[in-house]
């Protein structure tokens, strides 16, 4: 009843069969990097706090080669109206190297990490971009795009001299500027960084990181994607943002990390604008649930786990405002089953996906109950750990 994943062979064989059709050619370069399910530490990347996703399975697969001139030419396999974009590549003689922040939205993407790429000049190219990440799901399918590209423009130049976490602050820096997205760094960190059967503690100050193992066989995690996108995300992302810059100042703290709930109780009594007081409340308070999710998690005691997701949903909801009456729905829902631990929203919010610790035995029930009972149309993903970005 579950969405049955293809593995990345079965995509990159599906990519190439493109290709052939698309470019009349051998690809011979294949990569891919996975979206991710961030398990708790939902809005404090940009504060400097603690997150704590997985590498999904499910990823973003480019295949291509180099190309002749100074024109690139990608196609994607996605359900978009334009679906193939050729674009020049910056060339030596360009001071900047930059690219027009020209064409359908998702090719943005690509441009922007080829402006940003650290391993030198890349080559023209001609790929396919092909994924199983749904789109605008919550489950980092715009990360998985960055990180695949900026792995498959290292194919082609041959480069080896970047740091893992330098690709990933390059993404980062794609999306800033290319999306316009002000995003933190934990989609293109994990994706870079996923390992197979753990979960990766981030710390988004020292950007250094810890795996967890999830190897448990008695539990698995949930995602359930709600289907739904309001179309809130992209102007309430940057407001959060400034609203935690803010309460920071007047704490007079470098970011939110450094606060801790006595200066709730300061900020309160300096009658500081209500909104504002929640939103630090969820960041200080969520970082706090994360560190100690990440012990429980080490201890595998699934039981206080799963309370410290609920809570978060719960800090999201009333504190964060970014939850959803549908995010609201499924997290509802699953906890009625026992044997759910915990459920919560996963990802920037206003739609898009949740995250629910299940036991195994239990998980058709769960899937069950969700499909008779939620009114909307989900889709249900049970989701292990999988590896970061890599070419194949
Ligand atoms: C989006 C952003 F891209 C991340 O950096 C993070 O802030 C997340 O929302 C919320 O935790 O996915």
């Amino acid at each position: 009843m579950a969405e049955k994943i293809n593995p990345v062979e079965v995509l990159v064989r599906e990519a190439k069969d493109v290709y052939r059709k698309q470019f009349k050619g051998e690809p011979d370069v294949a990569v891919f990097a996975p979206g991710r399910v961030n398990l708790i530490g939902e809005h404090t990347d940009y504060n400097d706090g603690f997150v704590m996703p997985m590498a999904l399975p499910l990823v973003t697969v480019i295949v291509g080669k180099k190309a002749a001139g100074e024109e690139s030419t990608v196609y994607t396999t996605s359900d978009f109206k334009e679906k193939q974009v050729t674009f020049a590549m910056p060339n030596q003689n360009a001071l900047i190297r930059a690219i027009p922040r020209d064409g359908p939205k998702w090719s943005l993407y690509i441009k922007g990490v080829i402006a940003k790429y650290l391993g030198g000049l890349p080559p023209a190219f001609t790929a396919v971009v092909h994924s199983n990440v749904p789109l605008g799901g919550g489950l980092s399918s715009s990360a998985s795009l960055e990180v695949a590209t900026y792995i498959f423009l290292d194919a082609l130049t041959g480069d080896t001299s970047v740091s893992l976490t330098e690709k990933a602050l390059a993404c980062q820096k794609a999306e800033h500027e290319y999306a316009e997205m002000p995003c933190g760094i934990m989609d293109q960190f994990i994706s870079v960084m996923g390992r197979q059967g753990h979960a990766l503690l981030i710390d988004c100050r020292s950007l250094t990181s810890t795996l967890i193992p999830v190897a448990d066989e008695n539990v698995v995690f949930l995602v359930i994607n709600s289907n739904v996108k309001h179309e809130l995300t992209g102007s309430e992302y940057p407001t959060r943002r400034k609203q935690c810059e803010e309460a920071a100042l007047i704490l007079k703290k470098a970011s939110l990390r450094d606060a801790n709930l006595e200066d709730i109780q300061y900020l309160q009594s300096i009658n500081t604008d209500e909104e504002i007081v929640r939103r630090a409340r969820h960041v200080i308070t969520e970082i706090q649930r994360t560190v100690e999710a990440a012990e429980m998690l080490k201890q595998m005691n699934y039981h206080k786990f799963g309370l410290l997701m609920t809570k978060s949903h719960l800090s999201l909801k009333e504190d964060y405002n970014v939850s959803c009456p549908e995010l609201d729905e499924l997290v509802g829902l699953a906890l009625e089953v026992d044997g759910v631990l915990g459920s919560r929203m996963t990802g920037g919010g206003f739609g898009g996906c949740t995250v629910s610790l299940v036991y195994t035995h239990v998980v058709d029930k769960v899937i069950g109950h969700i499909k008779k009972n939620y009114k909307g149309n989900a889709t249900f993903y049970i989701c292990k750990p999988g590896p970061g970005a890599s070419q194949i």
